[in-house]
């Protein structure tokens, strides 16, 4: 018997480059993201949203712009996926920012002794006001679960541990070392992180999430995407517009997100940086990423 699924909005671009996946969970349910997930045979509830809030430059603080509205949503992903969590259900979050990761992650370490992240991205996220001078927060979510220096510390002590994760508890894929900073592949390398590429990605999707979960095993396990991990050129529905032509397909994807969602031991799919401007010329790619979660969340 499938858990029930409760599905959770946050709509925030406040850690973003600019406005637009702040409309991401009214525009996936306007398109019928909560039927589809019945038709595909889960017991849904939608848990509504937590914090709506657009993204404008912050300019008293330009290196970790719009702070206290980002960890706002944090929180509310926190409380809203505890809930679920303490109600013996899954949890799929909608951003919103990739760190509506910390969230989940934050929710499942007050429950659990050593949950795990698998973190579906094309970016390491791994970077601090001192290694980006452009202020956006939502590609600094790791480096503040991992405590790497340099985090703020207003953002640490916003997550339920410090560190929130260990290296042994991470494991990414997708990533483009070609979209990394200098100060990422530093702090990569000195914690030792366990990464794969797009490239990887696209060839073994199955196989590669496997791997990740039998690492993170017995979990719990979160599953963030980042939807920028996709060939932008295949289903454009990424802020980030640089991946075009590299990564994986949707359909490849969607075998990584069946094996995931599939898995007892994940417990929740947190989805970041949709912007659905982006599919403005060919929206059709939004039904069809809303298949591949009902596909991923079906009753076998
Ligand atoms: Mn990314």
């Amino acid at each position: 018997m499938a858990r029930r699924l409760v599905v959770i909005g946050a709509p925030s671009s406040a850690g973003s480059y600019a406005a637009g996946q702040e409309s991401a969970p009214r525009v996936l349910r306007e398109r019928g993201l909560i039927d589809k997930l019945r038709a595909a045979g889960r017991d849904v509830v939608d848990d509504g949203d937590g914090p709506f809030q657009v993204w404008k430059p912050d300019r008293e603080h330009p290196r970790s712009q719009n702070l206290g509205q980002v960890i706002a949503s944090i929180e509310a992903v926190t409380r809203q996926v505890g809930a679920a969590i303490d109600a013996g259900c899954d949890a799929l979050v909608i951003g919103g920012n990739c760190t509506i990761a910390l969230g989940a992650v934050s929710a499942l370490s007050s429950r659990f002794a050593d949950p795990g992240l698998l973190y579906l991205d094309r970016h390491f996220d791994l970077n601090t006001p001192s290694t980006t001078s452009d202020g956006a927060l939502d590609w600094m979510g790791l480096a503040h679960a991992l405590a790497v220096p340099g985090s703020i510390p207003e953002l640490q002590a916003a997550l339920a541990r410090i560190p929130l994760l260990t290296p042994a508890r991470l494991h990414l894929l997708g990533v483009d070392p070609d979209a990394t900073t200098e100060g990422e592949r530093r702090a990569g390398s000195d914690l030792q992180l366990v990464w794969r590429t797009g490239d990887e990605l696209a060839q073994h999707p199955v196989s590669e999430t496997q791997r990740a979960l039998a690492r993170l095993a017995p979990g719990p396990i979160a599953v963030h995407l980042d939807v920028d991990v996709l060939d932008f050129t295949d289903a454009p529905l990424a802020e980030d517009t640089g991946g075009r032509n590299s990564g994986p397909s949707l359909d490849a994807l969607a075998e990584a997100l069946d094996t995931a969602c599939h898995d007892p031991s994940v417990r929740v799919l947190t989805v970041g940086e949709l912007n659905p401007s982006r599919s403005a010329g060919e929206p059709i790619v939004l039904d069809r990423f809303i298949r591949t979660l009902a596909q991923a969340f079906s009753v076998v």
